[in-house]
Parts: structure tokens; sequence; C-alpha cells
């Protein structure tokens, strides 16, 4: 079968369907693929392996082990893997609760180049979350091939986080063979193709200079003049000045402690992170001691808040009760499992202040909830509240945007976890390998015994990483 005759194939079992489809991300789509039914159709399963086996010769992609996004690519994968005798890995969709926990189960060496392999592409956030998956335990990854590519952008967001798309087919393509085949009116192409112009996920070329996404990746300074935000360019010029981009998440219960520990790494970092409700003495003179030390050695105040109740509550969390947060933090930090009604509350007290936010878009603790859907739905929320939402606590690039700065916590000198869930990356592979922008580093300076000195090799190693990703190298 041809790719011309799969696609006629798959518009007929209705792995195609036009009309009007309410995505998964509550959007109206006027069209809709649903290609979990091909597994009823041995000779659509077997053309698509085959297909895919092809895409990928032609591309010329180089790997030695195969991995199937769960769900729907998993039997292709499998099908692809036993007819080419290559081996294959699986890729949880939750870590087991019980046992290895472990989320990619098969065997592989360190280094081993995985391809992914995937039904459709959207934003490609299932391409990437597969691979930041693989990267964690060693497996390099540089490219996906996809049957469908919904050419809604995803595979430029791929591009940007260091993974080539190739696909079999685009929808354009699928549109013109089903139209050619009298399978679709002109009316619906139309409907479709202004449908995926109006839901780029990143627009690349249309955008206004300032807003242009990064492709290249430009330095702080270029991006101090970039975003709009005082509390951003403040950030971006602090990183530059004092060549830093280590945050310190100062996790400790007394204010003396805060302070002791804000004065010995202060000279190495851009931000302080904190969590002042850990405090036994809370007061208005240690913020007052703490916005010194924030002078003294330039950097910015970040309350780790998590704010994440309806608009009207977390008001009053921010501007009131013992913490007075909004009057002394530059930069607090959402959930956007409330809807924007957060956002807005946040910035009612927060926006006159010229106070900024961050939306937390990916967790670092094994199990967390905050992937796929839910993150791209957390960045459209940040691209719609530019004004005060200044980029996201994540634990890889979100957003190709320059404007938006990325944190990333779960930080040391070494990979690993602990005992509550916590995974640790390196400043390397934060950095250089995904992208981010901040690395956040808690118990990894505070627990060691000179502090200061850890913090400036913690600095070390963000500025290397920083100075490999704009060289265009990565850490793999
Ligand atoms: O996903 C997250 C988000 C945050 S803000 N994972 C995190 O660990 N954090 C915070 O980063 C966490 O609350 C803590 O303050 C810091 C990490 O500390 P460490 O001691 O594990 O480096």
């Amino acid at each position: 079968m041809d790719s011309e005759g799969l696609i006629l194939r798959l518009f007929d079992v209705n792995a195609v369907k036009f009309g009007s489809f309410t995505l998964k991300s509550g959007i109206q789509s006027p069209v809709y693929f649903d290609l979990r039914v091909m597994v009823s159709y041995p000779d659509i399963m077997d053309a698509v392996a085959e297909t895919l086996f092809e895409t990928a010769r032609k591309s010329g992609v180089k790997y030695s082990v195969l991995c199937g996004v769960p769900y729907t690519a998993l039997p292709i994968a499998t099908l692809m893997a036993v007819k080419q005798k290559v081996p294959m890995v699986i890729r949880r969709k939750e870590a087991k609760s019980y046992g290895t926990k472990k989320m990619i189960e098969g065997v592989f060496e360190q280094g081993d180049v995985c391809l992914i392999v995937e039904d459709v592409v959207t934003s490609g956030s299932s391409v990437m979350e597969t691979s930041q998956s693989l990267a964690e335990v060693g497996l390099k990854v540089t490219d996906a091939i996809v049957l469908l590519d919904r050419a809604q952008g995803g595979a430029a967001r791929l591009r940007d986080s260091g993974i080539n798309l190739y696909s079999a087919f685009d929808l354009p393509r699928v549109l013109e063979v089903l139209q050619s085949h009298s399978k679709i009116s002109a009316e619906v192409v139309q409907s479709v193709k202004l449908f995926i112009q109006q839901n780029m996920i990143t627009s690349l070329p249309q955008q206004p200079a300032a807003k242009k996404p990064r492709r290249e990746y430009l330095g702080y300074k270029a991006r101090t003049e970039l975003c709009e935000h005082p509390v951003a360019k403040q950030l971006f010029s602090i990183m530059e000045d004092k060549q830093t981009n280590l945050a310190f998440s100062v996790d400790v219960t007394t204010s003396s402690q805060v302070l002791e520990l804000a004065d010995q790494v202060g000279p190495y970092i851009c931000v302080l992170k904190t969590h002042v409700d850990i405090l036994e003495d809370f007061s208005a003179t240690f913020i007052q001691s703490l916005q010194d030390l924030a002078q003294k050695h330039n950097f910015l105040i970040f309350e780790d808040r998590k704010f994440a109740d309806i608009g009207n509550t977390v008001q009053h969390q921010y501007s009131s009760g013992v913490y007075r947060i909004s009057e002394w933090s530059h930069i607090t930090n959402a959930h956007s499992v409330a809807g924007p009604g957060t956002i807005s509350g946040l910035k009612a007290v927060g926006g006159a202040k010229n106070r900024a936010c961050l939306l937390i878009g990916q967790m670092s603790s094994s199990g967390n909830l905050a992937m796929g859907d839910y993150t791209q739905a957390t960045v459209k929320m940040a691209e719609e509240n530019g004004d005060f939402v200044i980029g996201f606590i994540s634990t890889s690039s979100l957003s190709p945007d320059p404007k938006f700065i990325h944190m990333t916590p779960g930080v040391k000198l070494v990979e690993g976890k602990d005992d509550l869930g916590q995974r640790y990356l390196t400043p390397a592979e934060v950095i250089t390998n995904r992208k981010s922008d901040i690395i956040i580093v808690g118990r990894g300076i505070y627990q060691a015994s000179n502090p200061g000195e850890v913090a400036k090799q913690y600095q070390a190693a963000g500025m290397k990483a920083y100075h490999q990703l704009l060289e265009g190298e990565t850490d793999r």
C-alpha cells in the first residue's frame, strides 16, 4: 500500500473524521484522527509499519532501538521492531507504584540511540515527554518518526528541543488525497486549512520581531531587550552582569540561617527562592534584612508559594495574612490547575507593583501529573497573560518565545533522587540538553559544608552549560 492508499484506507475505517469535534484541549476542531482503531485492521497495521520504516530509511536516521509513544504507537513500534529485527523499549505512562518503579522497560546500553515512533503529532509534547523519559535512563534521542503531522507547529517545537521529526505525511497531504478522490468537499478542505492556520502551536513566521520564537539560542543580553516585563528585564540583566543562571532555594527553617546563607551565596546567584511558611520566626525585620541582602548582592527574591486557589482567594493569600508576599517578593509562582482566574487574582494585586509570576508547567517529582495537555494549556495561559507571567517552573523548555524564562528545580551536580520522589538532573542536562534557563538548587548547596564555595561550583557548571547551548553543542 502506498501512502495515498493508506490515507484512503484510514478514511474508510473512520480513523480520519470530518465534522465538529472537541479536542482534549477544549478546542473545536473540524478534523479528528482516531488512529487507535488501526489495531483492528491487520492490513493497515502492516502498511503503517512499512510506511514508517520507509520514512526512517529515507531520512537517513541511525538508531539501535525503537520506542513507541504510548499507547497508539506502541503496537506500531512493536511491529516495526519485529519486522526489522531491531530491539525496542517500552515507556510506561506512569511509573509502577511497586517494585522497580522503572519508567522504561527493556534491555539497553547507556548511550544507545533510540528512535521514537508516534502516530500523530500536534504540539509534539508527547514525543518530548517520551524523549525525556528515555534521556533520564541514558538513551540518546535525536529523531522521531510519525505517521501524521497535523502541521500545527509540533515539528518546529521539537526541533527547538533538539529532536528532528520525520513524518510519513501531514494533514495538508491528507486533505489533498481525500479531495482528489472526492471524499471531502472544497469547503471542508478550506475549513481545516483555516483551523490549522488559527491553531498553530507556535506560529513561527507571522510573529512580530520582538516575539519571534527562539530558534538559535539567544544570550541573556539579547533577551533583556526582547522582553517587556520589568522583572524579566531585570533578571536577564542580572544574569548577564553577574554571569550566573543559578537560583538558590534556601529551604531552611530560621530567619538567621536564611540570612546567613543568602549573604554567603548571594554573590553567585541571580535569584534567591524562599518558602517563608517554613520559617519558625518570620518577621517584618527579617524581610527588611533579606531585601537589604538582595540589594547588596543584586539578586531577585522569589517566594515559591505555588498559589493554586480561585482568583478571589489567591488575591488575599498574596496581599495579606502574616506574609504579605506581594510587598516584598519580586517573583512568585502559581499552579494552573484552577484555571486563569488564579492568574487574574494574583495580577490584580501584583500587577500594579510590577511583580511577576511563573506558572508551574512541569514538576521534578516522580509521578506528578503536570504533563501533556496540562502543560500545553499552562503554556497557553502564560501566553495570554504575558504582562504578568514571565515564564515557567519546568523540567525543560516549554516555549520558544525568548521572553519566557524557564526555571528548573531538582538539580544537583550528580543525577539521582531523594527518598520522597524528588528527581535530580545535572546543570548540563537542564541547560544544554533541555534548554531551560535557570537551575534551582536547594539541598545541593545548603547541606554542603561550605555553601558559598559549592554555589560557586553550581554557578560555573550552569554557565558552562549555557555557553555550550549558545554554541549549539549538546551534552549527550
Ligand atoms: O517541581 C518542582 C517545583 C519546585 S518550585 N520541584 C521542586 O523541587 N520545587 C522546589 O525546588 C521545591 O519546593 C524546593 O524548594 C526546591 C528543590 O529543592 P532541592 O533541595 O531538592 O534542590
